[in-house]
């Protein structure tokens, strides 16, 4: 079937492909709205906002892949899932360091945010798909590293080096540290869902699919990420 067709085939009752549909539009509309914002963006900043487009856009070229190949075989694409992860999540560690480089983060704190991420997302996906058998073990192990991260932006070297800096920089690094406890902590649920072990070996059911809980969590945390990072642009452009 050409894609055309697909895209009709879309059922009304059909959540998980809806959600793919509109994660896809919402991840090319933020991209745009990025990428046409950098001409008016301060030069300090527009790294900064090219990375919050470029997140985006990498969802974005991901979602209409992975709407596609969920319609066509009715299983959740979660090599591709994974593969946006892996990309997305150490560009959004990349943005903790760009702004706050002025106050001297080193590229030693970007590598350990980076490898903390990796480490969080190979477990994952282990648990999720080659040793499902051991999925809750798996999803503990992500767990820990997702927690270093946490400890990274709240109280570690990103927290301190955040409040040397100016207020408005202090203010986003507190806004994006909230992403990462409260928006990040959606995709725990999402995998609990759909993992046979659950939390501990224990099975919940939540009642939404884990496709869309994932969908969900990227929508908040890719396009509220980069409009955290897009209203510091501007604040510090003034
Ligand atoms: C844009 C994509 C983002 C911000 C993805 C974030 C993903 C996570 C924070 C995933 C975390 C997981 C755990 C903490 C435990 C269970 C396994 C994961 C990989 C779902």
């Amino acid at each position: 079937m050409s894609p055309f067709f697909l895209e009709a085939a879309i059922a009304a009752d059909n959540y998980v492909a809806f959600t793919f549909f509109v994660g896809t539009m919402a991840m090319m509309a933020a991209s745009v709205f990025f990428f046409f914002e950098l001409s008016n963006t301060e030069k300090a900043w527009r790294t900064s906002v090219l990375v919050s487009g470029l997140i985006t856009f990498i969802a974005a070229v991901h979602y209409y892949y992975m709407r596609g190949y969920n319609l066509e075989n009715n299983v959740s694409p979660t090599f591709f899932r994974y593969v946006d992860w892996l990309l997305t999540v150490p560009l959004m560690c990349v943005e903790f360091y760009l702004i706050t480089k002025k106050a001297g983060a080193t590229t030693g704190l970007l590598w350990k945010l980076i490898f903390a991420s990796v480490v969080m997302l190979v477990t994952g996906y282990f648990g999720e798909t080659i040793d499902m058998a051991h999925s809750w073990q798996w999803g503990l192990a992500s767990g820990i590293a997702y927690f270093y991260i946490v400890y990274l932006v709240w109280f570690g070297d990103v927290a301190k080096l955040a409040g040397a800096t100016s207020p408005a920089v202090a203010k986003a690094v507190k806004t994006l540290a909230w992403f990462v406890l409260v928006g990040w902590a959606i995709y725990p649920i999402g995998y609990i869902q759909g993992t046979p072990g659950g939390l501990f070996g224990a099975k919940l059911d939540f009642g939404l699919d884990m496709d869309i809980i994932y969908n969900i969590g990227d929508a908040v945390n890719k396009i509220g990420f980069g409009l955290v990072i897009y209203a510091l642009s501007r604040s510090e452009s003034k």
